[in-house]
């Protein structure tokens, strides 16, 4: 589209819903209070407090536990259609098993669903946001094939517990931070680190655990609870770095192996994974002297259990990279790895704007190819954007943030003009919050908090009221000026 247009006023769809996002650990502390037991994630802070760029925990947080309403306030104030927060495994069942629930777990959650509800705001609710219960994890987490029933059990509690009252699932936030991150490598609890092997088992598990939740959606609850369940992935746009035909391979091999590795057992036509995928890994484990791929392949049975199995897709979108091959790639990943086997070089381009994140650059063009690419790889499936946002290192005056959303949603509606099926987005996040082993050195949030306050003050950046606008226009203007800002003047918004 020309500048021209662009600089115009745009609408979006009449139905087209807008929120904001949490997870649980990130925000509720509360983090041995009612009964609940210990995640993965409050062992993984308190035994390695120097993986911590701040040395913090999430035992505290912005203390949502108790402050819900106040974030009920907060998504009152924007306007939003819905809220997406994530229920905390071990508030519900301390032993990660379904032999015992916690009454104090599920009143919590009532609470927290009938205070949006009562404010006119839906519930998006995950039920995996990354907090393993620390007791399943003793059985190797989701590296056991048997989680896929531990995970059913608590999805039927989930259900039954709220199914009357939420109308939008999410099983799984995000299976390659899950598996690659946390099995195969040491970005994410558990920091498992079995390379090339672990992450391959992960995936197949949260997958399957996927599917049956959804099989078990549809014989058990559809029909009396009429909800839609998704999974959300996460997608980065992978560009070729130069025109060679290695590089666009390269780009093709980062592309599959990062999303459609997830995506297409469940979206497309065909199911299974990627052939790349299973070719690439199977390749490199017979060099690599292993008699079997060490990618376990799914049954004849599993692929059509797996595909077909979401009503709609939640996409996690921030970032692009540029790649390149280098045929070698000596001593750049470890050996076995997914990286390894995925085989592509990743780097950013020195002139995008770079966000408080390494891994965080505005590339809008990256977000609608992604958008582009999920329409015609899976037959343009219902979307919603279940993560997009910018982080800074903490102001009240955002313009960079406020650029990037804009220019974000600007690329949605031109994917929504394509023909995209793309029916609402949510920003993360609503509040700054505990970015894992960031701790709190990356602020998301349309409200900055102040961790210091004994109440936690939430207080609106600007681009809190650029977003309320948005939302309660359901437009998009790239001349609007909140009137706070234009009266109180960047000199009483420090910082
Ligand atoms: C999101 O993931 C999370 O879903 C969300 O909980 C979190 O608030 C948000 O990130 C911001 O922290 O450290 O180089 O290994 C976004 C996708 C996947 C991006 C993992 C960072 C680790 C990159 N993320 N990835 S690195």
């Amino acid at each position: 589209l020309s500048d021209e247009v662009k600089n115009k006023i745009r609408h979006f769809p009449p139905q087209f819903l807008f929120g904001a996002s949490s997870s649980a650990y990130q925000v509720e502390g509360a983090w041995e209070e009612d009964g609940k037991s210990l995640s993965i994630w409050d062992v993984a802070v308190h035994a390695n407090p120097d993986m911590v760029q701040d040395g913090t925990t999430g035992d505290v947080s912005t203390d949502s536990y108790h402050l819900y309403q106040k974030d009920v306030q907060l998504a009152k104030e924007l306007g939003l259609d819905f809220y997406k927060f994530s229920i905390s495994w071990t508030r519900i069942l301390p032993n990660g098993f379904a032999d015992k629930v916690n009454p104090l777990g599920i009143k919590y959650y009532k609470l927290l669903i009938e205070e949006l509800l009562v404010n006119k705001i839906r519930p998006m609710v995950t039920m995996y946001h990354w907090d393993l219960p620390q007791n399943l994890q003793k059985f190797g987490g989701w590296s056991n094939p048997l989680i896929v029933g531990w995970f059913v059990d608590y999805a039927k509690v989930l259900f039954t517990s709220f199914g009357e009252k939420v109308k939008y699932w999410i099983t799984i936030n995000d299976p390659k931070a899950i598996c690659v991150g946390g099995y195969g490598s040491t970005s994410q609890a558990p920091m498992m680190n079995v390379s090339g092997i672990a992450e391959y088992i992960c995936v197949k598990n949260v997958l399957l655990a996927h599917a049956k939740v959804y099989e078990l959606y549809n014989k058990q609850f559809r029909k009396t609870c009429k909800g839609s369940i998704g999974i959300s992935i996460s997608f980065v746009w992978y560009e070729p770095a130069s025109g060679s035909y290695d590089d666009h391979q390269a780009a093709e091999d980062a592309r599959k192996f990062d999303w459609e590795y997830f995506a297409h057992p469940i979206f497309s036509s065909a199911g299974d994974y990627p052939e790349e995928v299973k070719n690439n890994v199977a390749v490199k484990s017979a060099e690599q002297g292993f008699p079997k791929s060490r990618l376990p392949e799914l049954s004849a049975a599993e692929v059509s259990l797996i595909k077909g199995s979401a009503d709609f897709l939640g996409v996690n979108s921030y970032t692009t990279r540029l790649t390149y091959r280098d045929a070698s790639l000596d001593g750049m990943y470890p050996v076995p790895s997914f990286m390894d086997d995925q085989g592509a070089v990743l780097i950013k381009d020195p002139s995008w704007t770079q966000a408080a994140s390494t891994w965080l650059q505005e590339v809008p063009w990256g977000f609608l190819k992604v958008l582009m690419a999920i329409k015609s790889l899976y037959d343009n499936p219902p979307v919603y954007i279940t993560e997009n946002g910018w982080s800074t290192s903490g102001n009240l005056l955002d313009e960079d943030r406020i650029h990037y959303l804009r220019a974000y949603l600007n690329v949605l509606l031109d994917a929504v003009f394509e023909g995209a099926d793309i029916r609402g987005y949510s920003v993360r996040s609503l509040t700054d919050s505990f970015e894992w082993f960031q701790g709190y050195t990356e602020k998301f949030g349309l409200y900055e908090v102040d961790f210091s306050s004994s109440d936690k003050a939430r207080t609106p950046r600007k681009s809190a009221f650029v977003y309320k606008e948005i939302c309660r226009s359901k437009t998009l203007d790239p001349d609007f000026e909140p009137e706070k800002f234009l009266v109180d003047g960047p000199e009483k918004n420090p910082k």
